[in-house]
């Protein structure tokens, strides 16, 4: 746009320039038209060749069109190379003994594999005779030690041969509590079925009122061992059991030795009785 805007005046200065070359010519010594005649202007000559290629333009904005899908994946390409050996094998088992009087050549592959497992069922038999008699030794030893433990711990605690073993942890609780902590110790609440063990009970409290292992909670009036067998031996106070106030399903042992019904709630001394 801006070359044909100025094409006018260009045009003016060209034919301007043309004019004025003779002027120029006319100043000069010697004048091109005194001696030879000008004659008329020669036609324009044939336009020049077109111009060369211009520089390669700058890249351009990359265009707006969707990217096409993905092609295809490219074809295989040629095996690597082969790997290197892998790590050796295990040991096999060690060969059977040679026989001289029978030749194993003549027997057949499955004679030779039965003998082969009979050999080994032969040594796996006195392997585990031979394990079996010895953890067999290993529990009697530990079975008499065991033994000998528990006679050292009774004689240190006061029991006599044939007697029940009665202990307590000086703890005062309620009867279900006074329970749990028997069980916890694979023991039962204190139960005296004789004078004997009432007094060896009596004598472990020391004045502290203890449970014992007898309730009528099951039948009221009924009382029974905790074991639920029927009672064999009492020592109740005069006027006892009563069932007094809301109710008195537990029996407690006295400092004197004697029993009184008493509510399980209480918090009395727990005695416990194991059958050593
Ligand atoms: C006696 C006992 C009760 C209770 C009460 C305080 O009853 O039989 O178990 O200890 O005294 C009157
Ligand atoms: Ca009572």
């Amino acid at each position: 746009m801006a070359v044909f805007s100025w094409f006018p005046l260009l045009l003016i200065i060209m034919v301007k320039t043309d004019y004025s070359e003779p002027v120029l010519s006319e100043r000069t010594e010697l004048p091109c038209c005194s001696l030879v005649s000008c004659g008329t202007p020669g036609a324009n000559g044939a336009p020049g060749k077109d111009g060369r290629d211009g520089l390669k333009g700058e890249k351009g904005e990359p265009g707006q069109g969707l990217r096409g899908i993905q092609g295809p994946p490219g074809k295989m390409g040629p095996p690597g190379q082969q790997g290197s050996a892998g790590v050796p094998g295990l040991r096999g088992l060690k060969g059977d003994k040679g026989d001289s009087s029978v030749s194993l050549n003549k027997l057949s592959t499955l004679e030779r594999k039965i003998q082969h497992l009979e050999t080994q069922l032969e040594n796996i038999k006195e392997s585990f005779l031979r394990l079996a008699t010895t953890s067999d030794k290993q529990i009697q030893t530990l079975q008499a030690q065991v033994e000998k433990n528990k006679n050292l711990l009774a004689f240190s605690l006061g029991k006599k041969v044939g007697k029940k073993l009665f202990l307590t942890n000086r703890e005062k609780a309620n009867f279900d509590r006074v329970k749990v902590l028997c069980e916890q110790v694979e023991a039962t609440i204190a139960t005296p079925k004789n004078a004997e063990e009432n007094k060896a009970i009596q004598n472990l409290a020391n004045g502290t009122p203890a449970f014992l292992g007898i309730t009528d909670k099951v039948q009221e009036g009924q009382f029974v061992y905790i074991t639920g067998e029927r009672m064999t031996y009492t020592n109740w106070r005069e006027n006892e059991p009563n069932n007094h106030g809301s109710g008195e399903d537990c029996v407690l042992l006295n400092n004197d030795g004697s029993w009184n019904d008493i509510s399980c709630t209480t918090s009395l001394l727990a005695v416990c009785e194991f059958p050593v």
